[in-house]
């Protein structure tokens, strides 16, 4: 774990001809902002940068967007391949492909769940509140400026990471780098109005749905709701329009884990979990998945399974962890 930029990652990345930047697959804000922020540190050394993902609609106003390489666009030969904010083992297949051709394999990121593992360069800060606020430290140790492209990607990363400054893992440095980047000129609520408020009218769809069918367990410590194959048949779900439920599960009078399993179809289950802290739903996201994980209060893992095995084998879990 290190505070601080080891010297070898910048050194070695700024040394490269053709560096590609990518987030897990779905990238969150954070990931991206962390990728795009990245790419113009990079460029500004001369580096040929390219950026990967397949971003929701939620995150299409972030300037770099445009640039974006499709997946399974990334042929030739990597320099380096870095992933940021997620691991390896959660990339898409054309990513996946890329970061074993690739010279060097590095990750920077502040998930609980990474480990340097499969990595030639590592940088994991587990104390840092986002990934984005991990690059702008690179950025004061560039002494470059903080041009309102990079304030807004790394803005759009510490407000989803932190739900807005109001999570615990807000920090004095996080308030402080939000006022350097609002002195920067973005338009903060633009970014926090995409991010973390506006939803599609799918996403209501779907909320509505999730919530009236919700349940509790372990006497009432448990939220679980549930996205069905009918609600996908019905809404037409897409990427995006589920962030922000499972945040309201787990904030019910008396809930302590919310969990939202999403029948995505083909025996595949994604799991979403929430903690106010009791819990470690990191731990739990790894024992549901060898590829699960995430931070203590925040965790996520696909899980090959129908989806009463996968809801009893989360009750099952969490139960002993509480203490039930
Ligand atoms: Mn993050």
């Amino acid at each position: 774990m290190a505070h601080t930029m080891p010297r070898a990652l910048r050194e070695a990345l700024t040394s490269c001809r053709r560096v590609l930047l990518t987030g897990p697959v779905d990238p969150d804000g954070d990931s991206l902002g962390a990728c795009f922020a990245l790419q113009a540190l990079l460029e500004a050394d001369g580096v040929d940068v390219v950026v990967t993902g397949n971003p929701s609609a939620r995150y299409t106003f972030l300037p770099g967007v445009a640039r974006l390489a499709p997946d399974d666009a990334l042929d030739g030969a990597w320099d380096a391949v870095v992933v940021l904010d997620g691991d390896r083992h959660r990339l898409t297949p054309g990513v996946a492909a890329a970061f074993e051709r690739a010279r060097l394999r590095c990750i920077i990121d502040h998930h609980a769940s990474t480990t340097a593992d499969g990595y030639d360069i590592v940088w994991v800060d587990h104390t840092a509140p986002s990934t984005c606020e991990m690059i702008y430290r690179w950025l004061v140790e560039q002494g470059a400026p903080v041009t309102r492209d990079i304030a807004t990607n790394l803005y759009a990363g510490i407000v989803f990471d932190t739900g807005g400054f109001r999570y615990s893992n807000t920090q004095p440095s996080t308030l402080r780098l939000a006022a350097t980047l609002l002195e920067a000129g973005i338009d903060h609520h633009e970014v926090s109005l995409r991010i973390l408020i506006e939803r599609s009218r799918r996403g209501i769809a779907v909320a509505g749905s999730v919530f009236s069918g919700v349940t509790y367990a372990l006497d009432g410590a448990l939220a679980i709701g549930r996205v069905t194959q009918a609600m996908h048949a019905e809404i037409g779900i897409r990427s995006g329009d589920l962030e922000g439920i499972v945040d309201a599960l787990v904030h019910t009078e008396g809930v302590l884990v919310g969990a939202v399993l999403n029948d995505a179809g083909g025996g595949r289950v994604k799991v979403s979990l929430r903690s106010r802290g009791a819990v470690d739903v990191a731990a739990v996201a790894q024992a549901l998945s060898a590829k699960g994980g995430g931070h203590r209060k925040a965790a996520g893992a696909l899980v090959m399974s129908p989806i009463e095995d996968v809801e009893r084998r989360i009750v099952e879990t969490v139960g002993p962890l509480l203490g039930r």
